[in-house]
């Protein structure tokens, strides 16, 4: 007898069963895009980690082939954790990941194809030299803070470069430790990190890249130069959450100086303001975009997680590119997931007067894209922003979807009931701030499911839009226990998980809603049913 699986997804990647996290390697080689992630072979929880791996010729449908990479070694016999690909010179991929050693230590090793030829990349053989990178008695390393290799990039000397995350021995700073070689093999430490920030704890999974300041177009690892400007994210262990900044790489001195701010600000730029963690990005060559893929944990208990079997799932790749202002990035879902459209409906342009919950019908509403265009009129009447708002998830906890505004609580509820008792509610606040006006976008799962075992927190983030002289965009792939939304056009990204008891399959709706007293103007409004990828 087979168990009820409403919450398994339909076009976000994951594996038949057992447990996933990070995102590791992401490349393309010879026309293939390759995944391979961190992957439990034996259970649904955390545990035996190895790399498993996929491949894909669209980033939609993929095929999974054998674990890529497995204890096999002394460097790595109690687990392969996470790593990036580099494509180095000859057009030949390399990968630096973390193995854990017999005394529990992290270090860092090699991994070759095998074979060159096979554009699957199927076996991965070791370097004997492994492994390349470890904690020791001169480098002062903390060995249980040492992993998650970046992929390399080389500097203007012609040596490559890579950094790994750590948290200093004592105290709470976290640094991303730079190592340079001139052969991918042979690794020295450089005397300073790229970059380190106090009170931040470990850094998990670090990211490093250029961004055009000039084309909203990927760049490929290694550029710098007068227009380019560089990102650096972090996956913070203590807050399980990624922060990045915008900021200048001195490939010279190897010092990153972020433009504002740090990682460790509570206001700081985030890829995602909800579930999205250990993500790392890679240059698509073919069309020179550079994309990201984000591991997206499950908010159901671990004892659910076992029963059904598995835990854990990759958010959509997105493409990613730095924002007009400078200040920001911008993603938005890869355009290949279009193709999965099926049956598009229409709501007309409509004015949504306040109090109104209006269905979107004709629509597989468990498994749908839906994007709206709205236009916010009498901005006059918002409500004050109180300037001790510092916090846009606390924000959107005390005013949830339910509590009445003015402009606003405006938006979708998704994954709703057909009596209303379950719902998610993704929408917008407007408030007028000192000089301009306030944008809160929030994703609001208190109402999600009737089973209160489920981590139902609401979040929350500004949205850099100016309401005066631009519409307000919301867009949102649902696919059954995932509502992953972006505001603005890519500005600000929310993904939450939820897993309603009434609203599953055919029982599930879409509604466009206005909880704010004043009328808000849906200028279009278009909903696609999403057909089934084939994952895996
Ligand atoms: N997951 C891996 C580590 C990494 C963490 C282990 C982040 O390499 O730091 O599965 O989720």
């Amino acid at each position: 007898t087979s168990v009820k699986q409403p919450y398994r997804t339909s076009y976000h990647f994951q594996p038949p069963k057992n447990w996933i996290n990070d995102p590791n390697g992401p490349m393309l080689y010879k026309g293939i895009y390759h995944l391979f992630y961190q992957y439990n072979p034996k259970a649904a929880v955390w545990g035996n980690i190895i790399w498993a791996h996929s491949t894909s010729t669209d980033l939609v449908n993929w095929t999974p082939h054998v674990p890529a990479i497995f204890p096999s070694q002394e460097s790595d016999i109690n687990g392969c954790w996470s790593g990036s690909a580099t494509i180095l010179p000859g057009y030949k991929p390399a990968i630096l990941y973390t193995g854990i050693n017999p005394q529990n230590q992290q270090v860092q090793n090699l991994a070759v194809p095998k074979n060159l030829s096979d554009p699957y990349l199927i076996e991965w053989v070791k370097s004997p030299h492994n492994p390349l990178m470890a904690p020791t008695a001169m480098n002062q390393i903390n060995a249980s803070s040492f992993r998650d290799p970046t992929t390399a990039w080389v500097g203007p000397d012609g040596r490559w470069r890579v950094i790994i995350g750590n948290k200093r021995d004592r105290g709470r700073k976290g640094r991303a430790i730079l190592y340079r070689s001139k052969d991918f093999v042979r690794w020295t430490k450089a005397q300073h990190p790229l970059h380190s920030a106090k009170n931040t704890g470990m850094w998990e999974c670090p990211d490093f890249f250029p961004v055009s300041a000039q084309v909203p177009l990927g760049l490929d690892t290694s550029i710098n130069g007068p227009n380019v400007k560089h990102v650096l994210k972090v996956s913070l262990d203590d807050k399980k959450h990624e922060y990045y900044t915008v900021g200048t790489y001195n490939s010279t001195t190897d010092r990153y100086v972020p433009d504002k701010g740090s990682v460790d600000s509570d206001s700081g730029l985030r890829y995602d303001y909800g579930k999205f963690y250990a993500s790392k990005t890679f240059f698509d060559s073919k069309t020179n975009r550079r994309i990201l893929w984000g591991w997206i944990n499950e908010s159901s208990s671990e004892d659910d997680d076992i029963k059904k079997g598995w835990s854990g799932i990759q958010a959509i790749p997105r493409t990613i590119w730095l924002d007009k202002s400078g200040k920001q990035l911008v993603q938005w879902p890869i355009l290949e997931i279009e193709k999965l459209h099926n049956s598009q409906v229409v709501l007309p342009n409509k004015l949504i007067k306040g109090g109104t919950v209006l269905e979107v019908s004709g629509v597989t509403a468990a498994q749908a894209d839906v994007e709206v265009l709205f236009e916010v009129k009498g901005l006059e009447k918002a409500e004050v922003f109180d300037p001790t708002w510092t916090n846009p998830q606390m924000l959107c906890s005390q005013k949830g979807a339910s509590v009445k505004g003015s402009l606003g609580p405006f938006g979708l509820l998704v994954m709703a009931s057909k009596g209303l008792e379950e719902y998610t509610a993704v929408f917008f606040r407007i408030f007028k701030g000192q000089n301009k006006y306030v944008v809160l976008m929030c994703s609001d799962q208190s109402r999600s499911s009737l089973n209160n075992s489920n981590d139902k927190t609401t979040y929350g983030a500004l949205l850099d839009v100016d309401p005066l002289h631009e519409k307000l965009s919301l867009r949102t792939l649902i696919d059954h226990s995932i509502v992953e939304s972006f505001g603005g056009g890519g500005k600000s990204c929310i993904t939450a998980r939820v897993y309603p008891v009434l609203a599953v399959e055919d029982g599930t709706h879409l509604h466009v809603f206005n909880n704010g007293t004043q009328s808000v103007e849906v200028l279009t409004l278009s909903a696609w049913s999403m057909k089934k990828a084939k994952i895996n």
